[in-house]
């Protein structure tokens, strides 16, 4: 069996999950999950996949399955540890420490701007939910800006956000940061010299490439 992802290769979670396939080298398959028809909502998706109704959902080539996309890249990266790049640092104690740290700046710092700022500026339309509440956004944005001048400043001293490598923490930031770019906010990335040496390096990873050519 190959492995399978359920969901939707232009939704930003599943992109997160692509990514990491593609960076380990490994084979899968998408399945289309149908958001027109609630698929993701009905009762047979809810019992056997995901209980929250949203996607992504993994089931490895032994039937294992695993939902939430951030714990589903951590996973593909421990299961299939020594295939493709190496993407959680093993030295030590402390460089995987300096990981956790780096993964919680994302979900922290970044996650809960930036989606939102995307969520009331595209999904929200697309959902059929009125127009963006601009109140909303500026507040998303004075936030996200803050948290960059510190990212500016941890990014002027190394060049990943967990070090010396590249590792989820920094894939962790590309689906909502691509969204930015999209709707003409990439001036949180290309103000701030730093901050812009890292996402030029990270969106140019050919793994993150290819995954946006998935249609
Ligand atoms: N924390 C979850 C979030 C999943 C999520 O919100 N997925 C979105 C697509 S990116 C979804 O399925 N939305 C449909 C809905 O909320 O009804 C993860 O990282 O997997």
């Amino acid at each position: 069996m190959v492995i399978k992802v359920y969901g939707l290769a232009m939704s930003t979670c599943t992109q997160r999950v692509l990514t990491t396939l593609t960076e380990k080298g490994l084979k899968y398959e998408v399945v289309n999950i149908d958001f027109a028809a609630g698929e993701h909502k009905s009762p047979k998706y809810l019992e056997e996949k995901q209980p929250f109704g949203v996607i992504p959902v993994l089931v490895d080539e032994d039937g294992f399955k695993i939902y939430e996309s951030r714990a589903i890249c951590r996973y593909l990266e421990i299961k299939y540890k020594g295939k493709g790049t190496e993407l959680i640092p093993s030295k030590d104690a402390a460089s995987q420490g300096l990981f956790e740290q780096a993964a919680s700046i994302e979900t922290s710092y970044f996650d809960p701007y930036a989606s939102p700022i995307v969520f009331e500026k595209v999904f929200k339309k697309m959902k059929g939910m009125g127009e963006a509440d601009e109140a909303k956004v500026a507040q998303y944005k004075e936030n996200l800006n803050a948290k960059l001048d510190v990212y500016e400043k941890i990014l002027s001293k190394q060049p990943y956000l967990a070090g010396q490598e590249f590792t989820l923490a920094d894939l962790f930031h590309l689906p909502y940061g691509a969204w930015l770019v999209k709707i003409g906010e990439g001036s949180f990335f290309e103000s701030r010299p730093n901050v812009k040496k890292w996402w030029d390096k990270i969106t140019s990873r050919p793994s993150w490439k290819a995954v946006q050519e998935i249609k």
